[in-house]
């Protein structure tokens, strides 16, 4: 931690500056949806689109903006909807096409936005397109990879490189039809197609407009750095990926260094190419902008390439993982500052910030980072400059579920040892959304539910929370009507940590209040003294956003220089003057 101490960043990000042109996904608070988990309709113990439609309201409540929802396309639930079997249909787990038409038509009514999943790196081996594709079918041929591997001296059948897959073992599978290996570099289940062919691309291009037809915003986009490998020699081979020392499993992922099978210089321009389906059916058909949120995991210099290059724009949203990825729970503040303001430097000129702290492929917020920091969690990210992204369930401060061995579902973990699932195991984070104390909280009226209900739902959840005044839940609403003011949905944004305990945003419009958030990260108390972190700062603020931590009232006015924190309080400070 001391490393970060020396950095002392200080970053004015004047470019944030929203005018009235502005689209409205820059400042959108976006909530993602994972739908088996949110609220079943029919009683089966898996959530629907129907359960969506019925809390699109909720949504509303909590000041949302936009939404985007893991799959529910038809698919035989190898890897829970990402491996996909017809692009175009709704599997009926989830209901129909019919129940997704009513759930757009209804979020068009109360204004909240819709994006869809969109799985391209590869589909089911139930697919038709597979199917078909393991025939030799002409038109499909070279819709995914194949390779008739090699056979060795003794007579052993090998596969074409030791490429390994995320689940474990060859990423390469025998088709018997076919007599030749198939790519997956996940699930075998789960054949990669073939980016490299335009008849592919063509056919991506055409679900997307499928979907933009039904009304959808835009999508998010999975995993997209696994979108191409390497292109084969002129021989039509595959180079064998350098080795990593630390293993000697080659089943392991990490066997290999991902040289050929992630990030390839490709990737980027499938999403450039991507955008301008989107801005094409803009143009034919009107309406807001339809945006691409992508998913990558890669290092932060190749992430920023998603947002475009000088001539083409890409995503408007390249998920910022920096957050997610790189804060642990002993980080101090200067570990903070330095990793928002380092995405706030690189990220290209007239390009806009996301923040994201939890998905459906980590833990707990409150889990990682401790339940006395839920709040401190919600107010950065919605106090920052640019768009929020909440998973659901953490508005209330909802904690990692039990999941036993036994009722574990997640292939991550099922494909490991029980001595160490809970290390691989998604399923604490996908538990069932708490909505009252009920039987299984209001998730389901049937007898059973896809996952455990944790056991602390009667605590946490959304019926109680209502009528608790510091609850996390009202504090986020809270949060999404401060969203409002001028300062803080198109201010200036700067972001320092006054000392290893405590950091600070300050959010500051010409003409509007200036706006500060404090985070007390540790379990000491702290004063800061602002008139020295920031310089022009008015003398007098007034607390207009507390937590259950606070000892003071919201309108309660304080002194810029002589501000005290009690442990783990984060509060939101505005100027008595405006500026
Ligand atoms: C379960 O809830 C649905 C709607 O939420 C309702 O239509 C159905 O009748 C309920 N079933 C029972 C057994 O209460
Ligand atoms: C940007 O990407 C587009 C689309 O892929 C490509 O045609 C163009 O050459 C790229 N521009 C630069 C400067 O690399
Ligand atoms: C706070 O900082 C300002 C600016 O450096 C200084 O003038 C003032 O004396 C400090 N106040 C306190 C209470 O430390
Ligand atoms: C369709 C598909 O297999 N998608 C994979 C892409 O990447 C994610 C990892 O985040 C996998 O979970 C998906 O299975």
């Amino acid at each position: 931690m001391a490393t970060w101490s020396g950095i002392v960043f200080l970053l004015v990000v004047g470019l944030l500056a929203v005018d009235a042109a502005d689209p409205w996904w820059k400042t959108a608070s976006f909530y993602q949806i994972y739908p088996r988990s949110f609220k079943d309709t029919n009683g089966d113990g898996v959530g629907d689109l129907n359960g969506v439609t019925e809390k699109l309201e909720y949504l509303k409540e909590i000041g949302i903006t936009a939404t985007w929802l893991s799959p529910f396309l038809k698919s035989p639930m190898a890897d829970f909807g990402y491996d996909i079997a017809d692009f175009k249909e709704v599997d009926p787990l989830f209901g129909t096409m019919e129940d997704f038409e009513n759930m757009v038509a209804r979020a068009k009514e109360l204004n909240v936005k819709i994006i869809l999943d969109f799985v391209p790196n590869h589909s089911s081996d139930e697919c038709d397109w597979f199917i078909r594709s393991a025939n030799g079918e002409e038109k499909y041929k070279d819709y995914y990879i194949w390779h008739p591997g090699f056979v060795d001296e003794d007579g052993v059948r090998r596969p074409p490189t030791n490429w390994v897959s995320v689940f474990r073992g060859s990423a390469w599978e025998w088709n018997e039809n076919r007599q030749e290996y198939y790519l997956h570099q996940f699930h075998k289940k789960q054949p990669d197609f073939n980016f490299r062919n335009p008849v592919v691309r063509e056919e991506m291009n055409d679900v997307l407009r499928f979907w933009l037809g039904k009304g959808v915003d835009g999508f998010r986009v999975d995993a997209i750095y696994h979108a191409f490998e390497v292109e084969a020699d002129e021989d039509g081979n595959y180079p064998d990926e350098p080795r990593n020392d630390w293993t000697d499993d080659p089943d392991e992922y990490g066997y290999t260094h991902k040289i050929y099978t992630v990030d390839q210089p490709e990737t980027p321009h499938l999403v450039y190419e991507w955008r301008q389906i989107l801005e094409q059916f803009q143009a034919d058909n009107g309406g807001d902008e339809r945006i691409l949120m992508v998913e990558t995991w890669s290092p932060i210099e190749i992430v920023m390439d998603y947002y475009g290059n000088s001539t083409a724009d890409g995503a408007q949203i390249p998920f910022n993982f920096q957050l997610i990825s790189n804060l642990y729970y002993d980080s101090d503040a200067y570990h903070y500052e330095y990793l928002i303001n380092n995405w706030l430097t690189l990220m290209p000129e007239g390009k806009s910030a996301n923040w994201v702290i939890g998905n459906h492929d980590k833990n707990r917020v409150g889990s990682r980072f401790g339940a006395d920091r839920v709040d401190l969690f919600n107010i950065l990210l919605l106090t920052l400059p640019g768009c929020s992204i909440t998973y659901n369930g953490e508005e209330l401060g909802m904690l990692d579920g039990y999941v036993s061995w036994e009722d574990t579902v997640d292939p991550q973990a099922c494909n490991g040892y029980e001595a160490n699932y809970m290390d691989n195991s998604r399923d604490p984070a996908r538990t069932p959304m708490h909505w009252t104390d009920d039987k299984y909280a209001g998730f389901t009226n049937g007898s059973t539910t896809w996952l455990p209900v944790a056991l602390d739902y009667a605590q946490r959840n959304v019926k109680k929370e209502r009528g608790v005044s510091l609850s996390h839940l009202n504090v986020y609403k809270r949060l999404q009507e401060l969203r409002k003011e001028p300062t803080i949905s198109g201010g200036a944004g700067e972001i320092k940590a006054v000392s290893s305990y405590v950091l600070a945003v300050k959010r500051s419009l010409s003409g509007n209040y200036v706006y500060i958030s404090l985070f007390n990260i540790f379990d000491s108390i702290e004063n800061v003294n602002l008139s020295e972190v920031f310089s022009g700062l008015p003398a007098t603020f007034q607390y207009t956003l507390i937590t259950d931590k606070s000892i003071k009232q919201v309108g309660d006015v304080v002194s810029a220089k002589s501000v005290t924190l009690m442990p783990h309080e984060s509060i939101v400070l505005r100027s008595t003057t405006t500026v």
